[in-house]
């Protein structure tokens, strides 16, 4: 059985651990590894060890060497590039297909991105009158943050960790990364890379554990974080807010969504059917931007649940590396569980089960997996429970609505605002719809269109800051003004 271990100061830690715990397989429940639980001392010597880089090799290296460095970071990524997809898919179960093409070279492109937009990035000048006449110059500088403490969720791993340490490493901080307990590996194998590069020890740390009374909550309380950037779920979110209140620490929160898709009746229907297919089932709906409610207007409504019923019917599932697999499983038993749930609440309250609602029966050893059914529902009031929280599972609620101010009224009624999907040929209507919309991120005739320069964050309950482009360099470092009187 191997064992995924802690990364502290370029070290791996003991292949027999003090303490550890089982990391389960969502395909078929086996136990794949022992994962090595940070203890609070462990923690310790890991946000020391950030400290002690942050002081020393790496806040001594020219920017041009840090740049050249994570590309290097991304370079080691491609070459190992199998290796990271077989341990994304081996952690989560994810179609190998969508490692592959998706999450993998985001990892890598994440390194290229922020060290090259460090590398450009404008400064502000201002020259001032001053009663002598002699005047004054004013220039900002920017300086790491210190050592930020990055707290990870299980469902894009490495896309959605690579994208909080590349920007924070780019700007000069060191990081202490707390994966989450379901997907230890790819932060493990970044240490490999890390060090393969020469990447200095300290800079980059990996402990792994639980949240509460674990290494979560070791890590966002410890005083010699200076800041906290997380994605997860938004009352853990709340309650990381809390811990980074002491010390008045700033906080970049990334969470839950339960995001709309608004399609009208001009819309390019293909398109539209295509993108909301992906956007509720992709990763079997474990995407925070991903779609659960879906507005259609009337005179589209019945030929839209049909096409959606059709595709989601179609989508093979299946293990990770299957020929054509479309879904895998979902993350754990435990989230099964909840999803389930929310199948038969939606029965309860009285949906119509378009499709799917259950288990498909898996063959063999496959039948232990954290398996559901692509699921769809109409006829549900918007107080139903399953439109109106986060489910994060491959399912959505398509309801019809008759005209813009209604759907954005639907659209909005809800405490979160992550990101949105319209669907429509006409662009002004496109324009006024998303100005109105209560979301972070709104696509006009796409789902999951990224360019990293982008701000990238929710409204509302789905999340506190911006990260992505310039507005990570606005989190990651400190903004100071120089004066110089002439
Ligand atoms: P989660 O909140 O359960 O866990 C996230 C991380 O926080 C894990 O590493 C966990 O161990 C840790 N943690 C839990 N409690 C903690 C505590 N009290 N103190 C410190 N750390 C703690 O989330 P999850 O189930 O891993 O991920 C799914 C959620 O993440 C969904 O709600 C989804 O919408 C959200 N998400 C949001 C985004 C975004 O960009 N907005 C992206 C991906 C996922
Ligand atoms: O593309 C990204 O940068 C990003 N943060 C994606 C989030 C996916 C959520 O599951």
């Amino acid at each position: 059985m191997k064992t995924i271990r802690n990364f502290i100061a370029g070290q791996f830690g003991p292949a027999e651990p003090p303490s550890a715990f089982d990391k389960r397989s969502p395909v078929d429940n086996r136990v794949i590894a022992r994962v090595a639980e940070a203890s609070r001392a462990d923690v310790d010597a890991a946000v020391v060890a950030a400290r002690a880089a942050l002081h020393g090799p790496w806040g001594q290296l020219t920017l041009a060497d840090r740049v050249d460095l994570l590309h290097a970071v991304a370079d080691e990524m491609t070459r190992r590039f199998d290796d990271f997809v077989a341990a994304e898919a081996e952690d989560t179960g994810m179609p190998a297909s969508v490692a592959r093409h998706a999450f993998v070279p985001r990892g890598a492109a994440n390194f290229k991105v922020f060290a090259d937009m460090v590398k450009n990035v404008p400064t502000e000048f201002f020259e001032m009158a001053t009663p002598d006449g002699k005047g004054a110059l004013n220039y900002a500088i920017r300086r790491p943050v210190g050592v930020v403490g990055v707290v990870c969720p299980w469902n894009a791993p490495l896309l959605l960790m690579t994208w909080k340490v590349a920007p924070a490493l780019a700007c000069g901080n060191t990081v202490v990364v707390k994966p989450s307990e379901e997907t230890p590996q790819t932060a493990v194998l970044l240490g490999e890379v890390m060090n393969a590069v020469g990447v200095p020890a300290g800079v980059y740390n990996v402990v792994h554990g639980f949240g509460p009374g674990s290494t979560g909550e070791f890590l966002t309380t410890h005083e010699g974080v200076d800041a906290i950037t997380f994605t997860g779920e938004t009352r853990t979110g709340a309650a990381i807010m809390q811990a980074a209140a002491v010390g008045a620490r700033p906080v970049s929160l990334e969470m839950g969504g339960k995001n709309a898709a608004i399609v009208f009746e001009d819309c390019d229907f293909a398109a539209a059917i295509e993108g909301t297919l992906r956007s509720c089932f992709v990763n079997t709906g474990q995407v925070c931007l991903g779609t659960e409610r879906v507005y259609v207007q009337r005179g589209l409504f019945e030929r839209f649940v049909a096409a959606l019923k059709a595709g989601a019917e179609k989508l093979k599932i299946g293990a990770p590396f299957e020929e054509g697999v479309g879904m895998g499983p979902l993350i754990s038993q435990e989230h099964r569980q909840k999803v389930l749930g929310y199948y038969q609440r939606a029965v309860d309250e009285g949906a119509t089960v378009v499709t799917g609602g259950g288990v498909p029966v898996m063959p063999g050893a496959l039948a232990e997996g954290a398996w559901v059914q692509p699921t769809i529902w109409t006829g549900l009031p918007e107080t139903a429970a399953v439109v109106r929280e986060e489910i994060f599972g491959p399912c959505c609620h398509i309801r019809p609505f008759d005209n813009e101010a209604e759907v954005i009224a639907l659209a909005n009624d809800n405490g979160y605002g992550l990101s949105s999907a319209i669907w429509t040929t006409d662009l002004a209507r496109a324009h006024r719809v998303a100005a109105r919309i209560e979301a972070g991120i709104v696509w006009v005739n796409s789902w999951f269109l990224r360019d990293l320069r982008t701000p990238f964050g929710g409204m509302k309950q789905s999340g506190i800051g911006r990260e992505g482009g310039v507005h990570s360099l606005e989190f990651y470092t400190e903004l100071k003004n120089v004066c110089v009187k002439l």
